[in-house]
């Protein structure tokens, strides 16, 4: 690694670590955990709540489909003419994302934690844009998000509220679609790439992690189900959720008091 690449590090690490204590020293902390996790953002002018673009995350294992069928929903909705983006995270085009990308490829070593705080950093880093692209009318695909975060991290004994802590205040998705397939499954439809993480051992444990973060508002998708049939249903539940954002939908914060 470079001086510069290891002054980033340090950065993201001080910023993210900032984070964590901030926000698992507020009132509402562990001890006295909070009924609501989300925060209502305020924008309303004249009472009437601006129409934005939506923002939609696909969930799930490794092999699940993800990458395709977020691909698949870029195309229909350019087609009909919305402005939309597709994005994934990690985003390993930025000097935090790189580290992300050496340490998935074995070929860095970091503690669980400080991968941890890079995967939220790389998040944050990306916070101000999401929100303003939002804002202006364009509807987000994205390809993991927080919630792999917390099922990953965890999936390997960290603390879930502790894994929570840094993503508190990104933006909360529209909506959360899981495309639900066996860590069995998944492994059989085989390419696994061989980064870390893709094992089938792991999966399971990422499995189980993911269980215990669904609410009722994610939708659940059959994953193995032919992919035109997953297509179709994604269409529908994304469609669903783009008018409402149209018409305008408050801004939720993730996990906050
Ligand atoms: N991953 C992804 C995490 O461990 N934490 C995170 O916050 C995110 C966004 O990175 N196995 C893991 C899940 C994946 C790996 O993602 C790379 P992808 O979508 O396979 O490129
Ligand atoms: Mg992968």
């Amino acid at each position: 690694m470079t001086n510069a690449c290891h002054f980033n590090v340090f950065k993201a690490l001080n910023f993210a670590t900032a984070v964590v204590r901030r926000s698992l020293s507020s009132p509402c902390n562990l001890a006295y955990p909070c009924k609501c996790s989300l925060r209502q953002i305020h924008m309303e002018s004249n009472n009437k709540i601006d129409s934005r673009g939506a923002l939609i995350v696909l969930e799930g294992l490794d092999r699940c489909g993800k990458t395709s069928q977020c691909s698949r929903l870029l195309s229909y909705l350019e087609e009909l003419g919305h402005s939309v983006e597709s994005w994934r995270f990690p985003d390993r085009n930025t000097g935090v994302g790189q580290m992300i990308s050496s340490y998935l490829e074995n070929k860095s070593h970091l503690d669980d934690h400080a991968i941890h705080l890079l995967f939220s950093a790389n998040r944050w880093e990306k916070r101000s844009l999401m929100e303003s692209k939002l804002k202006s009318g364009t509807t987000l695909i994205i390809d993991r998000y927080s919630f792999s975060g917390v099922a990953f991290s965890s999936a390997k004994g960290l603390d879930v509220e502790w894994c929570k802590a840094p993503e508190a205040g990104l933006l909360a998705p529209d909506i959360v679609i899981y495309l639900d397939i066996s860590p069995e499954k998944a492994a059989e439809r085989g390419g696994y790439g061989g980064e870390r993480y893709e094992q089938l051992e792991f999966q399971k444990r990422v499995a189980q992690s993911y269980k215990m973060l669904r609410d009722s508002t994610w939708k659940i998708v059959d994953a193995t189900l032919p992919i035109e049939d997953v297509e179709k249903q994604l269409r529908q539940i994304v469609m669903e959720c783009v008018l409402k954002c149209q018409k305008g939908k408050p801004f939720v914060e993730l996990w906050q008091n």
